[in-house]
């Protein structure tokens, strides 16, 4: 449970950022990454997720991220991710970062959305001279089949428009994040382990900055006892109650 402390600052916040993971989306029935039941206990990150990974085998990276998609396509954003659209009209500035790449936000309403690690619904070219090699767009057909897909504009490898490990973040995406921190007088971490960079030190950022950071998670993080209140609870329960507290629902 959260203080009161929290709730005022909150009501007083000009500019606020949630940083949203893995933990957000666990209450809509999407496997987390890391701890008991994560995507990276039962299957390996680096032969998965990396480039080295996608050049090695295309296919079996393809298959992984169509599992993937088949296992979202049916789930529907939790009372967190309702929470949080509802936040947006509260304050004058407001961005969502998010680490997810299941588009939950997005379909919970949530407009100004920073989509750190990019998007599992969306398909880029893997060809540098490509005018598809930096222009996502939206695949739903699940799943994408034949693998490893081709480009209709150039006929090289089509890719999962997310970012793996070792890989560069979209340098636009990035800067509206760092952008959104540095501004912050409020930031709410809810659902990651802050295992992974850059993400993982934005909120010590906005609290060095001054900023109050509320952490939202059920378990303690490496950085829990640097955050100005660490509320251990799943998010669809607290956030809803902070939206209460704050603003009456
Ligand atoms: C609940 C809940 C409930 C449960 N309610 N909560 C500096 C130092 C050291 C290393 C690096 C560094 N900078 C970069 C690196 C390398 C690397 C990195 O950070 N490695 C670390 C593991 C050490 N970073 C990168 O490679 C990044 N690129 C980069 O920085 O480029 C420049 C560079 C490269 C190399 C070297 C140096 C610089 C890219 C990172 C890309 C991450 N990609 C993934 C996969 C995306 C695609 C896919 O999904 O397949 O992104 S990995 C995976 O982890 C995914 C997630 O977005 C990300 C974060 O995980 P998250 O969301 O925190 O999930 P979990 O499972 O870890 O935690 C869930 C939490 O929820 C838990 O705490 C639960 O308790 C909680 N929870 N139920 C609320 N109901």
């Amino acid at each position: 449970m959260f203080s009161q402390r929290a709730v005022d600052a909150l009501k007083e916040a000009e500019s606020v950022v949630v940083l949203t993971g893995a933990g957000v989306s666990a209450e809509s029935g999407v496997p987390t990454f890391r701890g008991a039941g994560g995507l990276w206990r039962e299957y390996s990150a680096t032969s998965l997720a990396t480039p080295e990974a996608f050049r090695a085998d295309p296919r079996l990276v393809w298959e992984f991220y169509n599992y993937r998609r088949e296992v979202l396509a049916p789930l529907a954003p939790n009372p967190g991710h309702y929470a949080i659209a509802s936040l947006e009209d509260s304050f004058a500035r407001f961005t969502l970062i998010t680490q997810n790449i299941d588009n939950l936000h997005r379909v919970a309403g949530t407009r100004e959305i920073v989509e750190l690690h990019g998007n599992i619904w969306r398909v880029r070219c893997t060809n540098l001279g490509c005018e598809r090699y930096t222009l996502a767009w939206e695949n739903r057909d699940v799943p994408i089949d034949p693998l490893p897909p081709r480009c209709e504009a150039c006929e090289s490898l089509l890719r999962p428009h997310v970012v793996w490990f070792g890989e560069m973040l979209d340098p636009e995406q990035l800067r509206r994040a760092l952008v959104a921190v540095d501004d912050c007088d409020y930031l709410i971490v809810a659902g990651t382990s802050a295992a992974v960079q850059p993400a993982a030190s934005m909120p010590m950022t906005a609290s060095r900055g001054g900023a109050f950071v509320l952490e939202v998670n059920p378990e303690p993080t490496d950085i829990s006892p640097y955050m100005s209140e660490a509320v251990q609870e799943p998010s669809g329960v607290a956030l809803p109650r902070l939206l209460e507290a704050a603003f009456g629902g």
